[in-house]
């Protein structure tokens, strides 16, 4: 295993430096071409995750990735909004077809519905107001040199080298109507001298990835360079031919298989990004199997839908804007500066002439209205401890209830909002739905704290698939009555657990925690709210042959099996905390072997998979983090 990292590490090494050298040594590059591509593959088979792909996920796959502010996730795809649901702050935008827009996301989302309209220039529509972008000097129609006509300005211009990245490249030969995007953005053209003698200025462009035309990215104006300062672009058309190993796009395109997990949007859909098991150099792997531009950490935006790359920034002063006019990060000795793209660029006077729609988007987003659940008070931060079944105090899990039935209890529950509480299908029937008593904030159920409340129970929904013998879809929902006159449930101490919308949020290896009034090991009975620390475990078909059905459960449990759940613990919480500190009901607490044994780790019920059904029973308001 150590031997493979190694060689493999060496591998990498030298495919860096090769493509470092290019040019200087290029014969020696054709001669290892063949080599060359077979490390490639191998760098490549290390990255993807191939069962990954099969459920071919793209930038609208919003298990994998944040929608954008004018589209929501419903059934795990971003749909577009309808207008009306955009914020209302922000200033009118013009379109394509000159009609006038309240707001970006007013545009965005109509064009989301009616992809001809797309984004002309901010403010009132004028009739002056012209946008193109052509090819220039190329043997064929999807290549050359970049040109472009901005509004309000009178001449077309070229675009600067320095700013021209992947992300400009595709919007600008989508806009130039090839829908896949670009393929190179730095093609080799024979053009004559003259050509740069004449232009003594260019746009340096910088966009989001997210554009549907370059006129929706950010423009200012600087000095030409010199003679290679000139962006070029080949456009992708099908018959490409690329000649060495390739990677699939989910939208039919084809990139060099090296391209892939760089973190890197090449495939335009960014299907080439999202099923990453490590990223390349210069891009950063969200757990969630994502890989982002290293620029994207603590840039103020969290970009990993498990929160890591905005966790531990150091304040406002070290994030690393996205802009190249601000991004010039990395100073060398020449005086020349690197920019977000990697290209050095020269640190000059630039003019800004349009404004940065990224922003705009950025500041839409932090309009949208937010669900509030998973986070403690923080008087009630729960103090670390030793691993092992400690007893929990007020304030530890407030999204955990007990279930009374003939005044003793019965299971485990979560509150997860509103009225509504999850549980395991096989703690209740709903033909007793009246005999049941929900207590919240309860700790201790002899001496009673002062916080307890009692609740009674208006309808019990099982899942239509439960089943009894295999403990499928081992899941409930139970909706609390309403007190007299009142048109929300009081459920004061208490806080929502966040319900998980993807199953990317955590993986094997993570540590989560179960809580309940559950019996101990020896059957003791227990009167006080226990919790343990859990370790969530993958392959539990091993310990359970035939048993455990990987879609609908979970496993977790300690190595020695001193933590585990047990009867009476069952309907309650697996609670899993990502890195921005928000804690999701990852399980309900459903069956296994046993209690406290090794060989049998306790199963839960995978409450991902039921988000959509939770939603549709309490209302997708409820429960969305993101995107209503
Ligand atoms: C039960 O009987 C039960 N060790 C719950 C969890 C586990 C076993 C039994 C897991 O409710």
């Amino acid at each position: 295993m150590k031997c493979t990292h190694v060689v493999l590490l060496f591998l990498c090494f030298c495919f860096s430096s090769c493509e470092a050298s290019y040019g200087k040594h290029q014969k020696n590059k054709v001669t290892n071409t063949h080599q060359l591509s077979s490390v490639r593959a191998i760098i490549q088979e290390e990255k993807v995750d191939k069962k990954c792909l099969l459920n071919k996920y793209t930038r609208r796959s919003c298990s994998k990735v944040f929608c954008q502010p004018w589209e929501r996730c419903v059934d795990g795809t971003c749909v577009c909004k309808v207008p009306y649901q955009c914020p209302k702050n922000g200033t009118s935008v013009c379109s394509t077809n000159k009609k006038r827009y309240p707001t970006y996301c007013h545009l965005k989302s109509f064009e989301c519905l009616h992809p001809q309209t797309k984004f002309l220039h901010n403010g009132t529509c004028t009739d002056e107001g012209k946008f193109y972008v052509t090819l220039n000097y190329g043997i064929t129609d999807s290549e050359g040199i970049v040109k472009v006509k901005l509004v309000g300005q009178e001449q077309e211009m070229f675009i600067c080298r320095s700013s021209w990245g992947m992300a400009e490249a595709n919007v600008a030969c989508f806009d130039l109507g090839f829908p896949q995007g670009a393929l190179h953005t730095q093609k080799r053209f024979h053009f004559s001298e003259d050509l740069h003698t004449k232009s003594t200025e260019c746009l340096q462009v910088h966009c989001g990835g997210f554009e549907t035309t370059l006129a929706e990215c950010a423009f200012s104006k600087r000095r030409v360079q010199g003679s290679q300062d000139l962006a070029r672009v080949l456009c992708y058309t099908p018959d490409a031919d690329l000649a060495r190993e390739s990677f699939q796009c989910v939208n039919g395109k084809r990139i060099p298989a090296e391209r892939a997990c760089d973190g890197v949007n090449d495939c335009v859909d960014q299907s080439d990004e999202l099923c990453c098991k490590g990223c390349q150099d210069g891009s950063f792997h969200c757990k969630s199997g994502v890989c982002i531009p290293n620029q994207h950490k603590c840039n103020g935006e969290v970009d990993c839908i498990t929160g890591e790359d905005e966790v531990g920034c150091k304040g406002p002063e070290a994030q690393e804007g996205s802009r190249p006019v601000t991004v010039l990060s990395r100073a060398s000795h020449d005086g020349l500066l690197e920019t977000a793209a990697g290209h050095p660029e020269v640190q000059e006077e630039t003019e800004i002439l349009t404004e940065d729609m990224d922003t705009e988007r950025k500041r839409i987003k932090s309009l949208l209205p937010k669900l509030f659940c998973g986070v403690r008070r923080p008087e009630h931060s729960r103090r670390k401890r030793i691993v092992g079944g400690k007893p929990a105090h007020m304030g530890d899990f407030p999204w955990q209830v007990a279930i009374i039935e003939e005044g003793k209890i019965s299971c485990g529950g979560i509150y997860i909002g509103g009225c509504w509480v999850l549980t395991a299908a096989h703690c209740v029937r709903s033909s007793r739905a009246h005999r049941y008593q929900i207590w919240s904030s309860l700790i201790d159920r002899i001496r009673l704290n002062s916080e307890a409340l009692i609740h009674q129970v208006e309808r019990v929904i099982i899942h239509d698939k439960y089943n009894g013998t295999t403990y499928q879809n081992d899941i409930a929902l139970i909706e609390l009555k309403k007190h007299l006159s009142q048109k929300q449930c009081k459920l004061s101490s208490s806080i929502p657990a966040c319900v998980p919308w993807s199953p990317y949020l955590f993986q094997p290896k993570d540590r989560c925690i179960i809580s309940g009034w559950g019996r101990e090991k020896e059957h003791k009975k227990v009167f006080s709210l226990q919790w343990g620390e859990v370790n969530l475990i993958s392959n539990c078909s091993e310990f359970y042959p035939n048993r455990y059905y990987e879609k609908e459960m979970l496993c977790a449990g300690t190595d020695d099996g001193s933590i585990d759940a047990c009867q009476g613990d069952s309907g309650g919480p697996l609670t899993c905390v990502s890195r921005n500190n928000v804690t999701y009901v990852w399980g309900i607490v459903s069956w296994g072997e046993n209690c406290g044994k090794s060989e049998f780790p306790g199963v839960y019920t995978k409450v991902a998979n039921y988000f959509d059904w939770i939603s549709y029973h309490v209302g997708r308001t409820l429960i969305s983090q993101h995107n209503v």
